[in-house]
């Protein structure tokens, strides 16, 4: 790695820590655990409060219940739930013990479920009271689903437990949380998560996320520059989902600063400012989309932010212009951006806090290192010469879940993650991200792939060939824009094929961006959809609407 042209993140501020990710958690929680009334999490809806006291006994008192269930460093859970109290309880108790976590989009359908449950096969579902009709639909299908537990309910129902009553029937009757140790094992072959990402192409895959990623996303996220200063009881406030990897690593990382995280379900533009008048915030995560909705917002001037000092955007484009408005909007010294694929683990492009550049989605973390490549002849490109953005360091994923095709397709044999973005960098190595060459979809930062939708039109007895790609859109960042071709003599109407998707798949792949009828879908020399064709016919066919 020595070429002039590879950009290396600085030295990590603190050295990075010995053991597994479940032990560092659970060392962080029993120190917590001791200052008296630290709050770990609010219910920004509910404004119930949980201790890390009650955190660190419930996930020891969790992690012996599950081993007593049978589960060991070879299972997998799943966790299916809106953001909550309890998301954590599972995820942290199964990082002590090395079972894994897959962790799903609590909006899937039936048909996205059963996808992404066949990667992974987990044994045992923890669902919440609002998904738990799906996920026992889901059971009856599929053999490997042991059980379901739901974890905002404390005696469960319809014979299913609640949280409470898995652990009062599994946990050892003689257990004392004196005698419990978290496990120890290989931290760089053993699987935290797998989470869900289409990657550069085709459907959902399962990304391994080791125990040694996981430790890197820990020590960035208290690196006083890429990070937060670690001072518990700091107020936090997120809305992000914790079922995505934005959401999931920034809030564990939280957990093991010791921070007060005030959390949201569903974004609701008053209580989200009155909570950070109120806890008295210091700083936020926000998508694109709620940036913009901010920079037009007619409320921020009836609150008073003086406590805030950072707002943090990522998992899509943010205009330097709206991130300029909302920063003086809010009398910001400046916002944070991060940038990152579900492959990274977390955030690996990260605005430092003592070197901004508005536009800029940052530099490379500590201990990382990006490079630009040429994409039409592979050079390692200069400053300010848009390619492909490359990555490498400990955070990229141990891999695709029982993929090794598509692992070695976005990996190389030197260890450099393949993007899919296009970007380039400046003289003092700031990034900026321009243009996504993968079919990949960003809506409201949630990921949409093109190939799942294809699928599901493809089914439709009328439909014989379909192309999908993401528009352009104000509000959502981009939205997907079907073009179909039917069958000679049948005719379909544009709703009827919206309905049609919208019937077997999540709210945010529905076609919001409309549904064009053509002769022949335009393709490639290789018989690739030409989805740049496509996106140029669908976009203008949308603003003619
Ligand atoms: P996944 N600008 C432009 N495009 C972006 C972007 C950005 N800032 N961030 C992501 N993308 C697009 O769903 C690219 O096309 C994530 O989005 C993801 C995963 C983990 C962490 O993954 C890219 O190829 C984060 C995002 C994250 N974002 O911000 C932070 N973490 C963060 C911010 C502040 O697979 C695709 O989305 C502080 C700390 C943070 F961790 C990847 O989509």
């Amino acid at each position: 790695m020595e070429h002039e042209n590879i950009l290396f993140g600085p030295k990590p501020f603190y050295p990075i820590a010995d053991g597994t990710a479940g032990e560092q958690m659970y060392d962080a929680l029993k120190e917590y655990a001791k200052i008296a009334g630290c709050i770990a999490l609010t219910d920004g809806h509910t404004k119930e409060n949980v201790l890390y006291e009650d955190i660190f006994k419930v996930t020891c008192r969790l992690a012996n219940s599950l081993t007593n269930y049978g589960l060991d460093t070879n299972s997998t859970i799943a966790i299916c739930s809106e953001n909550n109290l309890q998301f954590f309880l599972p995820v942290i108790a199964a990082l002590y013990i090395g079972v894994t976590v897959t962790s799903v989009n609590d909006k899937y359908s039936e048909r996205e479920l059963l996808h992404n449950f066949d990667i992974t096969k987990p044994s045992v579902i923890f669902c919440s009271v609002q998904t738990f009709k799906r996920i026992l639909t889901v059971k009856t299908k599929l053999k490997y689903i042991k059980t379901i537990v739901i974890i905002n309910h404390n005696n469960g129902f319809q014979g299913y437990h609640g949280l409470n009553s898995f652990i009062s029937n599994y946990c050892d009757s003689d257990f004392d949380i004196k005698n419990f140790k978290p496990n120890s094992f290989d931290r760089s072959n053993q699987i935290a998560f797998v989470m869900y990402s289409s990657g550069t192409t085709g459907l959902a895959k399962g990304v391994m996320i080791s125990h040694k990623n996981l430790i890197l996303r820990f020590s960035i996220c208290k690196d006083p520059t890429f990070g937060n200063q670690i001072n518990p009881t700091t107020p936090i406030l997120t809305v992000i989902p914790f079922q995505h990897s934005f959401g999931m690593f920034t809030t564990l990382g939280y957990l093991t600063c010791g921070f007060r995280i005030i959390i949201m379900h569903t974004f609701e533009e008053r209580l989200f400012l009155q909570l950070l008048q109120d806890y008295k915030v210091e700083s936020t995560l926000l998508v694109p989309t709620l940036m913009s909705l901010f920079a037009k917002s007619s409320l921020i001037e009836n609150y008073d932010f003086s406590h805030l000092k950072e707002i943090a955007s990522g998992g899509a484009p943010l205009s330097k212009e709206i991130s300029e408005i909302v920063r003086k909007r809010f009398t910001l010294d400046f916002v944070r951006q991060g940038y990152g694929l579900t492959e990274t683990t977390s955030a690996i492009l990260i605005t430092p806090d003592t070197d901004v550049r508005a536009g800029s989605t940052g530099k490379v973390v500590p201990l990382h290192a990006a490079k630009v490549v040429d994409i039409s002849n592979g050079r390692i490109l200069g400053p300010n010469q848009p390619g492909e953005l490359y990555f490498k360091g400990d955070m990229i994923m141990k891999g695709y879940c029982n993929n090794a095709e598509a692992t070695s397709a976005i990996i190389d044999k030197d260890g450099w993650l393949r993007s899919g973005d296009i970007a380039y960098y400046d003289e003092d190595a700031h990034f900026y991200i321009i243009d996504r060459l993968k079919s990949l979809i960003k809506y409201k930062g949630f990921q949409v792939a093109p190939a799942e939708i294809e699928a599901v039109l493809l089914e439709h007895p009328d439909i014989i060939d379909a192309g999908v790609t993401g528009i352009d859109d104000e509000h959502a960042g981009q939205i997907p824009a079907a073009a179909v071709v039917l069958k000679k003599g049948k005719q379909l109407t544009e709703d009827v094929v919206k309905n049609f998707v919208s019937g077997q798949l999540s709210p945010m792949k529905w076609l919001r961006g409309g549904v064009r009828f053509l002769d022949e879908i335009p393709k490639g020399p290789t018989g690739k959809v030409d989805r740049e064709h496509l996106k140029e016919m669908l976009q203008k066919h949308k603003s003619k609407l």
